[in-house]
């Protein structure tokens, strides 16, 4: 503390550290029921009360008589991951009560609970054009040997009539580090249309740089455009995407009828590339979220070789509930090479959760769960086929 400052000595200053310190130090146990899929745990990994106290609280009684939250927090949510230093760390998006987006390293020795976050939050470097608002950033470990940090950055659309204060472009900011703590900004990315949900390849594809889109003709509505995508890039300092072509269509009456986007890069296996997406359809409620997988092939990036139907996860409890309601949302995971895996994930634009998995499992469900077959009665022959299969007849 500057020696020229007086401590605060708000009622209740001990409290909220002392809070504060129990909420970071806490253990988070495996929830009790699991279907063999995936382990949930407990509590939220991390959360708005998370974010460090001096990161909220001018500490100076002279300055803060009254012992005010300066800056407050909304949401803690949407993070990036990556196993760096044997830590476990998040990239997380944190919302102001201002709504804008920023992010901060969180780290933890086990990947499941003690997340600390850094001393400062990042600080990204601008383009002539700054951004606006910035969330969802997905880190990766290329093998050029840079982590890449791509996000979604949005600025006001140019375009729009002076009423319309709401419209906005969206678009991939790029950001690269090889240490983790000094980042470059790269031009944004240069494609036909807005992009949100984009992240890189971890392996060059033919000399190239491969790179996963989300193209969109509006803010918030794919349109007619909407799908995963991916396309290539010769040079991430002029990041021009070439022969952008849609690996996973969204589809009439799926998880993913409305939209989709990938999640995090996806993990290499012996088998093929696992992918995290989430899938979005409209209900009387509103949207609904869910996190689905599939895998592509190892010598044909654009192939997808399994594809489960359904979800894999969807919200529950607590998880529905929040800012944006029924939303689950993965931009995060890590694995360890023991094959255990870490999904990050967020709930309803809140808060963050993990839940572990393993490669193998994770494989067997995308090779050896059915298919959407998209008719009820197709859904009925996957019931009865696997009654026949436990019980020999039906
Ligand atoms: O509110 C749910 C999510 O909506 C957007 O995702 P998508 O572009 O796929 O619709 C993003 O704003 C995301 O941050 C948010 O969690």
């Amino acid at each position: 503390m500057p020696t020229h400052m007086t401590p605060l000595k708000i009622k209740n200053y001990d409290c909220i550290i002392a809070d504060h310190k129990l909420l970071l130090e806490r253990k988070n146990p495996p929830t009790k029921s699991t279907n063999g899929l995936f382990q949930r745990y407990t509590y939220p990994i991390v959360t708005a009360a998370h974010i460090p106290i001096d990161w909220r609280y001018d500490l100076n009684q002279e300055t803060n008589p009254h012992g005010l939250e300066r800056i407050g927090v909304n949401a803690a949510f949407n993070a990036g991951a990556i196993k760096w230093n044997n830590k476990y760390v998040l990239v997380v998006r944190i919302e102001g009560w201002d709504r804008k987006s920023y992010f901060a390293f969180a780290e933890s020795d086990n990947g499941v609970d003690n997340f600390k976050f850094r001393d400062i939050p990042l600080l990204i470097p601008q383009t002539n054009d700054p951004d606006v608002n910035a969330y969802d950033m997905r880190l990766t470990l290329h093998e050029d040997g840079y982590v890449y940090g791509i996000f979604c950055t949005e600025r006001k659309d140019p375009n729009s009539p002076d009423a319309d204060t709401s419209a906005a472009i969206a678009n991939a900011g790029i950001i690269r580090s090889r240490d983790m703590r000094t980042w470059e900004r790269l031009p944004d990315l240069i494609s036909k249309s807005q992009q949100r949900n984009v992240t890189i390849h971890p392996e060059f594809i033919n000399g190239k740089y491969a790179i996963y889109t989300r193209p969109q003709d509006g803010f918030i509505q794919t349109g007619s455009g909407g799908g995963i995508g991916l396309g290539f890039v010769t040079d991430m300092t002029h990041p021009e995407v070439e022969d952008e072509v849609i690996l996973n269509p969204k589809a009439y009456h799926t998880v993913y009828e409305l939209k989709n986007g990938q999640g995090p890069s996806p993990i290499k296996t012996d088998e093929g590339w696992l992918h995290l997406a989430h899938g979005v359809r409209n209900t009387a409620a509103g949207l609904r979220y869910v996190l689905y997988m599939f895998m592509t092939a190892l010598d044909d990036i654009t192939k997808v070789i399994h594809q489960p139907g359904g979800y894999f996860m969807a919200p529950i409890d607590e998880e529905i509930v929040g800012d944006v309601g029924n939303v689950l949302f993965s931009n995060g995971w890590i694995a360890d090479e023991d094959g255990k895996v870490f999904i990050y994930y967020a709930s309803s634009d809140t808060r963050m959760h993990v839940a572990t998995s393993s490669i193998p499992v994770l494989i067997d469900y995308c090779k050896h769960t059915p298919k959407d077959k998209l008719y009820s009665n197709g859904s009925v022959q996957s019931v009865l086929d696997l009654i026949v299969k436990n019980k020999g007849f039906y």
